[in-house]
């Protein structure tokens, strides 16, 4: 028995919470090898992000290169690639074939509210790089700018399903849209996510976690569905068993102090 292989395509936030931190800790946490392809380096803790240092597109692609001619990597996801010219690129690689199935989590801005993603990015997104993804996994705000629509008139589930099937006509295999920023109006006590998959879809309800400690949650659920989807899991059963993870995590962090901001979860069942 050895490990399989997973690869995750996203910036280093030096605060450890989100980015390829929390990508390579959910990896090592399903028992995966995780392998990075680094986009940019975030000096930023759990309170701001202080600067960003992106680096070449073709810095990117040579670490993907290297990787992929080296190991079996059996799927890979990426998370922030700050500039439409880091998209272009990905998207490059995976239309002619070079990807493993790819798990797309299309990071616009952190928990703190910093911009991670350039002008242009969501337009690269949705022109070259979603066609090419088995799953996207936008929460609402970033949902509602893949879509072009406004993130104030995603209200309900059903709004949720719809905004996410027009992601899907776009390209994507299956969407997993992603309700935990708070439906204006909906109930506050869940989190429902929905997952469209072709015809079908899947409401997964979840309860909400009142913590701080919410950095790296996107970073951890799509590398959570990567991990299961290099361990064989279909994606249905990828995706429920990432929500659990990731719920298992909020709950474990959820009284924590790391740092005075949005705190990192707890990929290990350390708990309390
Ligand atoms: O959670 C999105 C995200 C992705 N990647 C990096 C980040 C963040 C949020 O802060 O810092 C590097």
């Amino acid at each position: 028995m050895q490990p399989r292989c997973a690869l995750t395509i996203a910036g280093s936030d030096s605060g450890g919470g989100a980015g390829v931190q929390a990508d390579l800790r959910t990896f090592s946490a399903f028992g995966v090898h995780g392998t990075t392809a680094l986009t940019a380096v975030t000096a930023q803790n759990t309170q701001t992000v202080r600067s960003v240092v992106t680096l070449p597109p073709a810095e990117v692609v040579a670490q993907v290169r290297a990787v992929l001619e080296d190991f079996a990597i059996a799927a890979a996801k990426t998370g922030m690639l700050a500039e439409p010219a880091i998209v272009l690129a990905v998207a490059e690689l995976a239309r002619a074939g070079e990807l493993p199935p790819l798990v797309v989590d299309p990071v616009l801005v952190s928990s703190t509210g910093a911009l991670l993603l350039a002008d242009g990015g969501i337009e690269a997104y949705r022109d070259a790089l979603l066609p090419h993804a088995l799953l996207a996994t936008p929460n609402l705000p970033e949902a509602a700018a893949l879509a072009g629509v406004d993130v104030r008139d995603l209200a309900t589930v059903e709004d949720m399903v719809a905004v996410g099937r027009t992601i899907a006509d776009g390209g994507p295999r299956a969407v997993l849209v992603k309700g935990g920023h708070a439906l204006p109006g909906a109930t506050a006590a869940h989190a429902p996510d929905v997952l469209i998959l072709g015809q079908e879809v899947v409401v997964l309800d979840a309860e909400r976690v009142v913590t701080r400690n919410d950095h790296g949650t996107g970073c951890s659920l799509s590398a959570a569905v990567v991990a299961g989807l290099a361990l064989g899991r279909e994606l249905r059963d990828a995706v429920r068993d990432a929500k659990a993870f990731v719920l298992a995590g909020l709950r474990g962090a959820a009284d924590w102090q790391l740092g005075q901001g949005h705190g990192p979860i707890d990929h290990f069942g350390w708990g309390p």
